[in-house]
């Protein structure tokens, strides 16, 4: 993917500082994404992850008609009827927006006594925001839910997390596919694919929620490589599963498609960051399907502190899908040695 010139996007700056809770806050990232009509304007909207010196985490809202500049509102999201849970809820964080039967839902990170959960929000214009439930009952992170349902179900990506280590942090290295009849209670279905130890993708989570191409679900994924079990470098990869039956899947890229290089996705809040979450597909066809030669935006979060956008097309993610696998060698020259 290639990165905007203007990046980053966004940064602490463009936060408006309205106390007590935006004030002087420390970082942005990790944007949810979606594109919608909003009245007569088409607007790009983010869901930004905010955090503050108290490390405390805000979604905010920001609109943009290019896509490129964003107004951020000077306010944070109150989910109503978040309060019903009856638990306190520390963070919530990593939106991923979905919209679905006519309106956008929500699925996001809770941090609660008993681990990461995920919650489901909904709304209708991004400035009332409804709070539908708890959707997990096991430490899990990274839920998206697909555009639409599938074989009569509604479906959804996560990756559980496990800890790598005795009391250590928590991550995941499987994707699973889970299925629902009412958004709110979920089961899995089946594991679909699993981080690639030795590599640059080996834990892994869902980024952006699929996008519906011809040739299947095009999906984009983070990938960590653990550099001696200290640093971890969080890269970004394509991976596509079969329209009919997403638990096949039909291609996944051998090298990631972005990765850490720049200084602010080098440096700041945890450093070695790209962490794709929003994604936006200009041109879709009659039938609902991404077109081949349509340019797609990535909004990531860089180095848990300022927001990256990169740009690609349907096709160039379609043909990273189509490397062959990873471990296979590829041809070197010699291999064609006539002599
Ligand atoms: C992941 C999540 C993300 C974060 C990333 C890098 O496990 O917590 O929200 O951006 O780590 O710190």
């Amino acid at each position: 993917m290639r990165r905007h010139p203007r990046n980053p996007i966004l940064t602490r700056a463009d936060i408006p500082d309205v106390p007590p809770l935006l004030h002087d806050v420390t970082s942005v990232f990790n944007p949810g994404a979606v594109e919608r009509v909003d009245t007569t304007a088409r607007l790009i909207t983010l869901l930004l992850r905010v955090q503050d010196r108290s490390r405390e985490t805000y979604i905010v809202p920001a609109h943009s008609q290019d896509g490129i500049s964003f107004e951020v509102a000077p306010r944070i999201v109150e989910f109503k009827g978040l309060e019903k849970l009856g638990k306190r809820v520390y963070h919530i964080y990593d939106a991923r927006i979905t919209r679905l039967d006519g309106a956008y839902y929500i699925l996001f990170a809770m941090d609660m006594d008993d681990g990461c959960q995920l919650g489901l929000g909904r709304t209708a214009d991004f400035r009332e925001f409804e709070f539908l439930g708890r959707v997990s009952d096991e430490d899990i992170r990274n839920g998206v839910l697909f555009p639409e349902k599938i074989g009569g179900s509604y479906l959804r990506l996560d990756r559980p997390n496990k800890a790598r280590h005795v009391d250590g942090p928590t991550s995941g290295s499987t994707i699973w596919l889970s299925e629902s009849d009412d958004l709110l209670t979920w089961r899995p279905v089946a594991p679909l694919i699993d981080g690639r130890f030795h590599y640059w993708d080996e834990f892994i989570g869902s980024g952006p929620p699929p996008v519906k191409t011809r040739q299947g679900w095009l999906h984009i994924y983070h990938g960590v490589a653990g550099h001696f079990g200290s640093s971890n470098i969080y890269q970004a990869g394509a991976v596509l599963l079969d329209l009919r039956d997403p638990t096949k899947v039909l291609g996944r890229c051998r090298r990631n498609i972005l990765e850490p290089r720049e200084i602010y996705e080098l440096a700041g809040q945890v450093p070695n960051v790209v962490f794709p979450s929003g994604m936006i597909v200009e041109t879709i066809d009659r039938d609902g399907f991404a077109e081949p030669g349509s340019p797609v935006r990535v909004y990531y979060g860089a180095a848990d502190t300022c927001v990256g956008l990169a740009e690609t097309t349907i096709a160039e993610l379609l043909a990273a899908c189509a490397e062959s696998e990873i471990g296979v060698r590829l041809p070197f020259p010699s291999d064609f040695r006539t002599t």
